[in-house]
């Protein structure tokens, strides 16, 4: 191995640990692109693969990796690069509590200095049936880890115990899991709630700011969270402070849903080459 010389220094670099979402609209795919996009060495440890069935109404095919790959994944990339070098991570979709387990452990082995967890509980498109078992695994395991986290409007409500219906709930209920985390909390509204802004609040020892933008539809597009939370990674893993990462972070999403791509399923999917002049 050589040591970086002016010539080849590194980039920063960024590893996801998520699950694959073939038709590139969400998951390792997205964040892959959003880290490339944002100057970030993109790197990803798959957890599970996601297919949509277009046989029936896009549901979700979902095949979970073995832990002993998803732990092997992790080491493999560790071990390619120094810790100083890879010090930021995003966690997306794990898919059940023994995959949470796993990556809790692997993370906790390492302390990457920057955890940026997307807590994904369910997708678009899913009913939220089988997201308590997740949620509880989420908030044992892997929230007292996280860094930074990006909970969506479901998230925000299953992660607080509170109903989130205004923005000051948001508030409220993002200061609660950041009570409860420690962490950085960017909490979205997104489309869910009245009005026509998309708002998203960032609680964090920089202290609170209501971030908003206009709403582009009434829709959620697939790919929006991933990418969120992948931009916050690659920013923080520049030196970029918390704050200034949610508010880059929610300008690039922005730019990426005004420019979303349409395809046969029912939700379109964001570009993430939304802010190219
Ligand atoms: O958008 C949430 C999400 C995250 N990760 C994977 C997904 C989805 C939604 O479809 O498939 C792999």
């Amino acid at each position: 191995m050589s040591a970086p010389t002016a010539e080849t220094a590194r980039p920063p670099m960024t590893l996801t640990i998520a699950g694959s979402e073939a038709t590139g609209g969400a998951g390792a795919q997205a964040d892959l692109k959003t880290f490339q996009e944002l100057g970030s060495f993109g790197i990803a440890a798959l957890t599970c693969i996601v297919s949509f069935d277009p046989k029936d109404g896009w549901s979700h095919r979902f095949t979970p990796i073995d832990a002993q790959v998803i732990a092997d994944q992790i080491e493999a990339t560790f071990a390619d690069y120094a810790p100083e070098a890879l010090d930021t991570v995003k966690l997306g979709m794990m898919g059940s509590p023994a995959t949470i387990t796993t990556v809790a452990g692997a993370l906790a082995e390492r302390s990457p200095a920057h955890v940026v967890l997307d807590p994904v509980l369910i997708c678009k498109g899913q009913e939220p049936g089988h997201a308590l078992e997740t949620d509880n695994a989420l908030k044992a395991e892997l929230l007292p880890q996280a860094t930074f986290v990006t909970p969506n409007h479901f998230e925000t409500e299953q992660l607080s115990g509170m109903t989130v219906e205004t923005v000051d709930d948001l508030q409220t209920a993002a200061e609660e899991i950041r009570r409860i985390s420690g962490a950085a909390v960017l909490a979205k509204g997104g489309v869910r709630l009245a009005g026509d802004e998309a708002v998203d609040v960032f609680v964090g020892a920089e202290g609170t700011e209501v971030l908003r933008a206009p709403k582009n539809g009434e829709h959620a597009v697939s790919g929006a969270g991933c990418s969120l939370a992948a931009a916050v990674a690659a920013l923080l893993a520049q030196g970029t402070s918390p704050r200034e990462s949610a508010r880059r972070a929610k300008e690039f999403v922005t730019a990426g849903i005004a420019q979303r791509v349409a395809g046969s399923t029912p939700f379109d999917a964001l570009w993430q080459g939304g802010l190219r002049r």
